[in-house]
């Protein structure tokens, strides 16, 4: 978690005539969103695709198989 997005501006600065784009879930890319400030500051252009599903959905998928009450 929070590795792709942070990583992504390295990517684009190293290939810079490459797109680059970044695949995150909503509590990923908040683990390291203060990396926009990075990105805009070498302007680094990068695309972030965020699935929005308002939660740790993996951490709440396992406590609910793994817990009585869910
Ligand atoms: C650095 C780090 N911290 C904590 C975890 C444990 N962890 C695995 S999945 C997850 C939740 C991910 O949430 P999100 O990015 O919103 O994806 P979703 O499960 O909702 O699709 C967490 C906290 C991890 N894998 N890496
Ligand atoms: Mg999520």
């Amino acid at each position: 978690m929070g590795y792709g997005f942070s990583r992504r501006h390295r990517a684009k600065l190293a290939e810079p005539a490459r797109e680059v784009i970044c695949f995150a879930g909503d509590g990923d890319f908040l683990m390291t969103a203060n990396e926009l400030a990075t990105a805009v500051q070498y302007g680094a252009n990068v695309v972030a695709v965020v699935v929005d599903n308002g939660s740790y959905g993996t951490i709440r998928m396992h406590r609910s198989a793994n817990t009585p009450a869910g």
